[in-house]
């Protein structure tokens, strides 16, 4: 008896030992469900520790809201979306409750809350990690999410390392970092949002906190994949979608799209820091037009101010800058200015003493303004949270307007102090809830393109800007296109550059580019020839370098290189329609131009290999091979469907390996089977008019394949309210057809004639809306390596591919080729 009154009473100890371990315990866990409210298209959940919401926002798109307190008023600096009216039903038991839509179902278990979602079929896209759900450390919170068998993750925005970051993980908190490693985290930017890959299933996740957040994909663990932030509340948005694209477009659904950029910022541009005086500025633009290198803008950089201080300019450098922009313009080009958000603190200097008048820099908690040194000294820093911040910044840019400037390039925007940490206590505006640095520090870059952009939009008389950013969060292609910063001439920079833009596509950013032949240091003529070439199939496509390294022009290395160079200049100008036109569906759909394989070939485990990752498409039609120096050949992975070299046609099946030859002068570009590809002549710039056909080259495949072909006025906004030319190409295998629809829109093509070109077509019989039409026997050559493309690049053939052509009329309504 004594016995079992001891058992008995150590029983209870230990219980009552376990209880007080797990209510002292340092994680606080979600809990079990203790009440549940449905609403139309929410539900409201409360926990033994956490309030939660759950929200649909379409039939593929779940927010999870989540916190140990009642939820805050809903406010976000990323999302623009409200959910739109949907179909749910809702369900519940005393294990589950039961969410579905037309597309996927949720089930959140009660005891303990943890939610999974799934397929309509009952395949498990996502689940909590049991036992681990979600948790608070403190202030910080995550969610753990059962990692799935040979999952896939990729995306999470400006992030270094592989194409898959399982095994990884990553910290969000936008930094100034010079020269940075191939594998250095974080850089610039913040984008919450990753999609991750399994089985035949593919989802996105987007965390929507600015606090400081961190990624985990399985490193140090083989349990779970977790997103968290150092405080705030756990809001993510859950998508599904059947393909990668799709993802991208709900989740640019909620984050906006970009616009269509100015016709001019496609085309190659001319940098480094710094061109001055003007005379150099002259001598860079003119030696472009003498050598006949395409080009479209020029770019100054810090040493066009005087003493580094933001909207004043050097009057000995620059003694006449509008007469300089006017120049410039009737030579074609257009000027691009880097602004920082850095405010050098001196009376009298007037941008500063507006600043003062309208209380708008960031201020400490007892008012005074925060001082941070950077360029021009010690500076305050414009509160761009504050809507009178931003509207202060927007009145500050309208002097640049006129004096004719076309971009604005926001640099330091992190917001950088000489890469050091501003302090925690900074407060911040936040639309009208004060906030501090902490939770502000990862949206400041987005505020401040936000007001670059609204504020430059009205100066130029609602013209399209050009706005450039090296910082940003989730929504910045809203606002702006994006480079990578100071990356190093090297070649494995150059290769993890075109991951970060593959990178930056999956996660939303479309308008990308990267330093072309690298910031610092010094690029071998070959770097630099290849890099060159990549820049050509990168959707921004400007030579940077910094201020101490050798000359970066495509002159700079020699004569051969200048060829090479001026080869794909030349190419990159005759695509404008097929990169236009893919630009206008970048701003529809959301879709990136830059590729990565993982975006069509999604469950093809070859795309995930580290030999293959930094293949991508540009477009829908170019599949390209970056390569490092270090060896004359290279294993290229064709995935599946049949593959056309750029250079002669030479036709090569996919689902294959290949070894390949690699030089200097021709990077290796294959062009997907039923590819269709509109074209132009060659010109100068983009105020230069091509010639009155547009080339349309279309490749002979087993699939079928769609084209809208995309014009508009390049520079205004007319294209939203109907302003435009457009009409959609398809390609049919099976009836073997070419059918032009009507066009659509209110303006007629800048062409009026087209060739048709014929790739791997065989026909001398082809008919146009039934009748016979000529057929033309072409010889495309090419200069060594220029592309085939050139329609008059006859003179010098070396290689090329025999082809059919016949002339149409691009005039008419609708027609259909048969062949
Ligand atoms: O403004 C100078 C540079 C600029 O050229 C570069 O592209 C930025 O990333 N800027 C950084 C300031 C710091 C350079 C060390």
């Amino acid at each position: 008896m004594k016995i079992i009154k001891h058992c008995i009473l150590t029983a209870v100890f230990f219980t009552s030992c376990i209880t007080l371990l797990l209510a002292q315990s340092p994680v606080k866990q979600v809990g079990k469900i203790t009440a549940v409210t449905v609403s139309d298209q929410h539900i409201d959940i409360t926990t033994q520790n956490a309030f939660i919401k759950i929200i649909v926002y379409s039939p593929s798109v779940i927010r999870v809201r989540m916190d140990k307190q009642p939820l805050a008023a809903d406010f976000s600096y990323a999302v623009i979306a409200k959910p739109t009216t949907t179909k749910v039903s809702v369900t519940q038991n005393n294990q589950e409750i039961t969410l579905l839509t037309d597309s996927l179902k949720v089930n959140i278990q009660k005891d303990p809350y943890q939610i999974t979602f799934s397929t309509l079929a009952g395949e498990v896209i996502n689940q909590d990690e049991p036992g681990l759900s979600t948790s608070w450390v403190n202030e910080s919170v995550t969610t753990y999410k059962k990692m799935q068998d040979n999952e896939h993750f990729i995306g999470l925005g400006e992030k270094t390392g592989p194409l898959d970051r399982k095994g990884n993980a990553y910290t969000n908190w936008n930094s100034d970092v010079y020269g940075y490693s191939v594998g250095q985290d974080p850089l610039y930017s913040t984008i919450p949002f990753y999609i991750g890959v399994h089985h035949d299933v593919n989802y996105g996740i987007f965390m929507d906190n600015t606090y400081q957040s961190d990624f985990n994909f399985g490193a140090s663990n083989n349990r779970f994949s977790s997103f968290g932030a150092h405080g705030g509340e756990m809001n993510y948005y859950f998508i599904y979608d059947k393909k990668i694209e799709d993802i991208i477009s709900s989740y640019t659904m909620l984050t906006g799209r970009m616009k269509m950029p100015p016709l001019w910022s496609l085309g190659y541009q001319q940098n480094r820091y710094s061109y001055y005086p003007e005379t150099e500025v002259y001598r860079i633009a003119q030696t472009l037009r003498e050598k006949k290198i395409p080009a479209d803008g020029i770019t100054l950089d810090i040493h066009y101010m005087d003493k580094y201080k933001v909207f004043t300019w050097d009057k000995d450098r620059f003694p006449d800058p509008k007469g300089m922009t006017a120049k410039l313009k009737d030579m074609g080009f257009k000027v691009t200015l880097i602004v920082d958000p850095g405010i050098k603190e001196e009376k009298g200097y007037e941008v500063y003493d507006r600043g003062v008048k309208e209380n708008i820099f960031i201020k400490y908690p007892d008012s005074t303004n925060y001082t941070g040194q950077v360029w021009p000294g010690w500076c305050n820093f414009p509160d761009f949270t504050n809507p009178k911040g931003r509207a202060w910044w927007g009145q500050e840019l309208k002097k640049y307007a006129a004096e004719g400037i076309s971009g604005i390039w926001n640099d330091m925007n992190e917001f950088s102090t000489w890469g050091q940490k501003a302090p925690d206590n900074i407060l911040f505006n936040n639309d009208g809830n004060t906030a501090t640095h902490l939770q502000m520090h990862n949206v400041y870059g987005l505020e401040m393109i936000r007001s670059s952009y609204e504020g430059y939009r009205a100066a130029l008389n609602n013209k399209r800007p050009f706005v450039l950013t090296r910082s940003g969060y989730a929504g910045l292609q809203r606002y702006s296109a994006m480079w990578t910063g100071d990356n190093r001439a090297e070649d494995s920079h150059m290769l993890a550059g075109v991951r970060l833009l593959n990178s930056l596509g999956l996660s939303g950013v479309a308008f990308t580019g990267m330093d072309i032949g690298g910031f610092t240091g010094g690029a071998s003529p070959s770097l630099y020839a290849r890099w060159m070439q990549i820049g050509a199939f990168n959707p921004y496509f400007r030579n940077h370098t910094g201020i101490n390294t050798k000359a970066s022009e495509p002159w700079a290395y020699g004569e051969e290189v200048l060829e090479i160079t001026r080869n794909y200049i030349n190419l990159r100008y005759r695509l404008l329609p097929y990169l236009y036109s893919t630009f206008y569906e970048a701003s529809q759909t959301g879709h990136p131009l830059m590729r990565s394989l993982a975006i069509d070939y999604t469950h093809d485990e070859n795309v995930y290999n580290g030999l293959y990752e930094n293949q991508y498409m540009f477009g829908s039609a170019f599949l390209v091979f970056p390569f490092d120096g270090s060896s004359a050949f290279g294993k290229i992975y064709f995935p599946a469907g049949k593959w056309y070299n750029l250079y002669n046609g030479e036709v090569q099946n996919g689902s294959a390996k290949k070894t390949i030859d690699l030089t200097n002068a021709q990077l290796p570009v294959y062009v997907k089977e039923s590819s269709i590809i509109p074209m132009q002549s060659q010109i100068q710039n983009t105020t230069e008019k091509p010639v009155d056909t547009l080339y349309l080259h279309v490749y002979k495949g087993d699939v079928n394949n769609k084209f809208v072909y995309y014009e508009d006025d390049g520079e205004s906004y007319a294209y939203e309210n109907g302003a435009f030319y457009k009409r959609t190409i398809s390609y049919n295998a099976a009836t073997k057809t070419i059918t032009f629809a009507k066009a659509d829109g209110a303006l007629k093509s800048k062409f009026s004639n087209i060739k048709l070109m014929l790739h791997g077509f065989n026909n001398t019989e082809i008919k146009l809306n039934g009748k016979q039409v000529k057929v033309n026997d072409d010889f495309q050559a090419l200069m060594k390596p220029i592309s085939r493309f050139d329609p008059q690049g006859f003179a010098n053939p070396v290689e090329g591919e025999k082809i059919k052509s016949i002339e149409l009329n691009n005039t008419a309504d609708q027609f259909t080729i048969a062949y």
